[in-house]
């Protein structure tokens, strides 16, 4: 047996340079120093949540990752503990990537997937009841190689449930010319596992990487579990981030059944319509019954100015998943989150006409809205906007019966040029009536829309210290709206001990 051992790092130069960036967000989870990208191992023990996520401390770059690990009660406030795995000679030896947590009986057991020279195989690790010291299996990897007489695109990321007796698994893949697939295993004790068949396969052949929902070459952090209610109107949903020769595109799902060895889809969808800025999402079910998911808010400036700033990557802020009426999901923050609501800046009720009223501003805020857009009506939000407009981002919805264009532009968000400025936007439902609710979570660079249960996830890098503005603008649209400024979330301690 192998013992995880924890690093020994000095990042306080990092944590200082962290600190001072006005980029970085101070209500959403991030990690203490360096880089930070997929949510993993979700589980709730004891009342207490465990986020487990993928940690380079070293450097805010993709490099040599570990699990980092942190522990809340609330789902908000979030208590660094030691690094959970850590890259070590033998299949892991690249890196310690993402993976889940399941229960053996009283063994808390990690499945992840362990990187060598280039390719990802499935090893395990097992905890102290705690969940805060990790020993890696002695014969990792568990599964040697990927499915014979299949070309995969890549093999990595699990996802582990337990049906009877046996434990299966999906593992993330894709079949070269074919598409994205989720292998299926079979187990007896999460260790050998004999090969299933794909639970389904995509066709990358449909659409291109800018069709909003292609579904790539290949499916990472596949995540499958059952919505509504144990009866006949449930439902399957699976969900995947659709990948394609290095490139992150984005986050979708298939409702439908799993039944059997198979995954019969209904329909696809996109999970966010920020697309690539929440990626690889996880989702667990808490000891009260909610299906709970976050995800990771990639970096939207080059990789050189995260270097400069000392961390890259946010996770985002819990979200409650529930059935939506049509077979979609419904997400919206959790209620937890309302907790981090400190004064309440503004109440009002009031008819947005055509020209802007700045109702408020800030870089830390929750807004709520209920909006009653008439036919064919506009609504124009502008956030994080300067004095004179040189900066500012604009969310506009524009309904059409039942459903509304929600888009997102971001070509003057910034100044900076090398930003990523390209925008977002979909398809959100609205009420018979034009009624819908907005709710919209500033966070500096970290910005989470929803829409009547549709998530809009961005980044957004305004450089000037004016960029505060909230401007509404509408045609004649009937507007109750609330705006709270909220409470940073300071770390309980400064980072990860050894
Ligand atoms: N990130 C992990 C992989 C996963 C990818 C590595 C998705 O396991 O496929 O850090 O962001």
């Amino acid at each position: 047996m192998t013992s995880t051992t924890t690093p020994t790092f000095v990042p306080s130069a990092l944590i200082a340079r962290a600190a001072a960036d006005p980029h970085r967000p101070v209500y959403h989870f991030t990690a203490p120093t360096g880089w930070l990208n997929d949510p993993n191992g979700l589980t709730q023990r004891a009342g207490e949540y465990h986020l487990f996520y993928q940690f380079n401390p070293y450097a805010p770059i993709h490099d040599r990752i570990h699990w980092g690990h942190a522990v809340s009660t609330d789902l908000i406030h979030w208590r660094d503990l030691p690094i959970a795995l850590t890259p070590s000679d033998g299949p892991d030896v690249d890196g310690c990537w993402s993976g889940v947590l399941v229960y053996d009986g009283a063994t808390p057991t990690i499945l992840y997937s362990g990187r060598r020279e280039g390719r990802e195989l499935p090893c395990v690790a097992t905890g102290t009841s705690d969940l805060v010291e990790w020993t890696k299996d002695a014969d990792n990897p568990v599964v040697a190689a990927p499915p014979s007489g299949v070309e995969v695109t890549a093999f990595r990321d699990h996802c582990v449930w337990r049906e009877g007796d046996t434990w299966r698994q999906l593992i993330g893949s894709g079949i070269r010319g074919q598409g994205g697939t989720a292998f299926l295993y079979e187990s007896p004790d999460l260790r050998a596992w004999t090969y299933i068949g794909p639970l389904l396969v995509g066709d990358s052949t449909a659409g291109d990487a800018s069709d909003p929902n292609w579904t790539g070459t290949m499916w990472e952090c596949v995540d499958l579990f059952r919505i509504g209610d144990e009866d006949a109107a449930h439902h399957d949903i699976l969900v995947f981030s659709a990948w394609d020769d290095g490139v992150t595109h984005h986050s979708l799902y298939w409702s439908g059944r799993y039944e059997g060895d198979r995954f019969t889809p209904a329909a696809l969808h996109r999970l966010d319509l920020g697309g690539r800025y929440f990626y690889a999402p996880q989702s667990m079910r808490d000891e009260s019954g909610r299906r709970l998911m976050f995800g990771w808010l990639q970096e939207g400036r080059p990789d050189s100015a995260a270097v400069a700033a000392g961390w890259s990557g946010v996770m985002s802020l819990p979200r409650v998943v529930t059935a939506a009426p049509d077979g979609s999901i419904h997400q919206a923050p959790a209620p937890e989150v309302d907790a981090l609501r400190g004064e309440q800046l503004v109440s009002l009720s009031s008819l947005l006409g055509a020209m802007p009223v700045e109702v408020v501003r800030g870089d830390e805020l929750d807004l709520e809205l209920r909006l009653t857009i008439p036919e064919g009506g506009t609504v124009t939000i502008a956030l994080r906007a300067t004095d004179d407009d040189a900066e500012r981002t604009v969310l506009r919805l524009q309904r059409h019966g039942d459903r509304a264009e929600l888009s997102l532009d971001r070509s003057r968000s910034s100044l900076d040029s090398e930003v990523d400025s390209s925008p977002r936007g979909g398809v959100v439902p609205v009420d018979a009536d034009g009624g819908v609710d907005v709710r919209i979570l500033v966070d500096h660079s970290a910005l989470e829309v929803f829409v009547g249960g549709v998530p809009l996830t961005a980044r957004i890098y305004p450089t000037r210290q004016d960029a505060l503005g909230i401007r509404l603008s509408g045609d004649d649209v009937p507007v109750q709206l609330h705006v709270w400024s909220m409470r940073s979330v300071a770390r309980v301690t400064g980072a990860p001990a050894e």
